[in-house]
């Protein structure tokens, strides 16, 4: 089974808050209802392509709490409860613990340090844990101790300066290819991988996300979506432009899981 290969997810509504979400640079706050239009057409994405998906209420109190993947990472065999590294998102652990509670059989959790789920990468072979400003090597290290614990191999690597996370420079497009910016390639990080880099201007689109047959890509990037497309893949593009305002893609809106 690959690990994309998903029939569970679990989303979070948006809140009138995440117009406050954080960002690394202000272009002005998103619109509400654009950021309700692009996670409901993310939902229904999801949904069209054979995952179950669970809606959890808002959280008016933690902006970004749209952006489940942070403080959890999920596996068929358990969750793991990350620390988010980021204070005004710190909590947003302690409001989806109950859930991983009662969809998983195992739930570990990370105390020491802090760590992203936006900077882990799950490939095939290893889990990908990037050191970044979220993700420390304290928390990095005691998220490879608790997937040892899920029978599962972490190794920790570097996110290019100034990148908010890991993966907001790169995807899984299938077990052999990656999707990267040049950036992150040149590190070397992906060697074993065939890396595609994202043509030059369309960084953000390296956040894209593979679900089963198809792969989800930002709308705006169309030289990506063409690369894609000509490589064989079945891309789904979708809206991103209100979420990218407060530095958020495609992976982030979900845990994704096969049950
Ligand atoms: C943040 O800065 O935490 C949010 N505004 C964006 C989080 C995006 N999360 C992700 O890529 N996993």
């Amino acid at each position: 089974m690959s690990v994309y290969q998903f029939n569970s997810a679990i989303v979070r509504a948006p809140a009138p808050s995440v117009v406050k979400g954080l960002r690394a640079e202000d272009h002005g706050d998103p619109s509400f209802p654009g950021i309700q239009a692009e996670h409901a057409a993310y939902v229904r994405a999801l949904e069209a392509h054979g995952v179950a998906v669970e809606v959890l209420e808002p959280l008016e109190q933690y902006p970004d709490s749209i952006f489940v993947e942070d403080p959890a990472l999920v596996f068929h065999e358990g969750a793991v409860l990350l620390n988010p590294g980021a204070p005004s998102r710190n909590g947003e652990a302690r409001e989806i613990a109950p859930v991983l509670e009662r969809n998983f059989p195992v739930v570990l959790a990370v105390t020491e340090g802090f760590v992203d789920g936006g900077d882990v990468l799950v490939t095939p072979a290893h889990v990908m844990i990037g050191l970044s400003a979220r993700t420390t090597r304290q928390g990095a290290e005691a998220l490879v101790t608790r997937l040892a614990e899920l029978g599962r191999s972490g190794v920790i690597v570097a996110t290019p300066a100034d990148v908010l996370h890991f993966k907001s420079d790169c995807s899984l497009l299938d077990d052999a290819t990656m999707l990267s910016t040049a950036r992150l390639a040149a590190s070397g990080v992906f060697s074993g991988f065939d890396v595609i880099p994202v043509p030059d201007g369309e960084e953000g689109a390296a956040n894209a996300l593979r679900v089963n047959d198809v792969v989800f890509v930002g709308s705006r990037f169309p030289k990506t979506i063409d690369t894609l497309s000509r490589r064989g893949y079945s891309v789904v593009p979708l809206e991103t432009a209100e979420i990218a305002k407060i530095d958020a893609g495609l992976s982030c809106m979900s845990l994704r899981w096969r049950r």
